[in-house]
């Protein structure tokens, strides 16, 4: 079946409907990048006062849950705090009525849901690499038209851990790792990393504060450690998907997201975290 088929009976009205003044539309360069590179980046969506306290707002709940770097602790310890967005209003806004979500539209589709919030942190003192990967690789949805928009909350360059990608790769489709994840998932690290053969064409992606950069879901793309004496390197890792994306690795179910724009053929999906709404649809 054609996706322009699927008859999507649950929709939403409140959200997207809420003005913020944040329009954000892509140049056709940047839209052109994404389709031929699988990437674009966004210069200073974020700044000032709004990046100072989404910032403050993250490394709050970093902290209380995790501290600082830690050389005895997991990968999965020292580099991931998931569903941001339950412990952050700011983030929460952000991820459900920021630009982000004008950007998902106009790279996914007119129906959109949240699929994954986390931060990805690489504090100072964090030296390890995470190798080459595909965001479809953790969790395969279908459509695999999903994207990762990852905001700078620092500057992020080649000492401090900055994002490298390998431009084009995603037009290769997806890299079947399945056999790996079935064991390698129940290791903390869930390293899916792959071995790529034209590794010299990589080309780091320099950000600064309050940029970020937008993957297609095959897109290539790993980091090195944080190697600076005295920079963190702090991501906030916000995915987005259609609204009818299924889990692959889960008997085709649905995706569970937030409904964000547009409209869904599961009614799960249209009723999915509304508590986190309800300010915006009452007030
Ligand atoms: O945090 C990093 O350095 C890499 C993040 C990343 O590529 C991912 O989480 O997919």
């Amino acid at each position: 079946m054609q996706d322009d088929d699927v008859v999507r009976p649950y929709s939403i009205c409140a959200v997207g409907s809420v003005n913020h003044n944040w329009d954000l539309n892509l140049s056709e360069q940047q839209k052109n990048q994404f389709a031929e590179e699988g990437y674009t980046v966004l210069s200073e969506v974020l700044c000032g006062d709004r990046l100072a306290k989404l910032t403050d707002e993250c490394m709050r709940a970093w902290l209380s849950e995790k501290g600082g770097f830690d050389p005895d602790a997991t990968w999965l310890q020292n580099s991931l705090l998931p569903d941001i967005h339950h412990r952050s209003r700011l983030v929460c806004d952000y991820y459900f009525q920021g630009p982000l979500v004008d950007v998902a539209v106009q790279l996914v589709g007119p129906n959109v849901k949240g699929a994954t919030s986390q931060l990805t942190f690489k504090l100072c003192g964090n030296n390890k690499p995470f190798g080459w990967h595909q965001d479809n690789g953790y969790g395969h949805l279908s459509p695999a038209t999903a994207i990762t928009t990852l905001t700078a909350l620092d500057d992020a360059d080649i000492e401090n851990g900055c994002l490298w990608v390998l431009p084009g790769s995603h037009q290769a489709g997806q890299i079947d790792v399945t056999q790996r994840l079935s064991t390698k998932a129940k290791e903390a690290g869930l390293d899916l990393s792959v071995n790529v053969d034209r590794e010299s064409d990589a080309i780091p992606v320099p950000l600064k504060a309050g940029d970020v950069v937008v993957l297609h879901c095959h897109l290539l793309h790993r980091s090195e450690g944080n190697l600076s004496s005295s920079r963190d390197r702090r991501i906030l890792f916000l995915r987005y998907a259609d609204a009818d994306a299924v889990e692959v690795y889960n008997d085709h179910r649905p995706r569970l997201g937030p409904l964000l724009r547009g409209a869904t053929s599961f009614p799960e999906i249209a009723c999915y975290e509304r508590e986190f709404f309800l300010d915006n649809e009452t007030g």
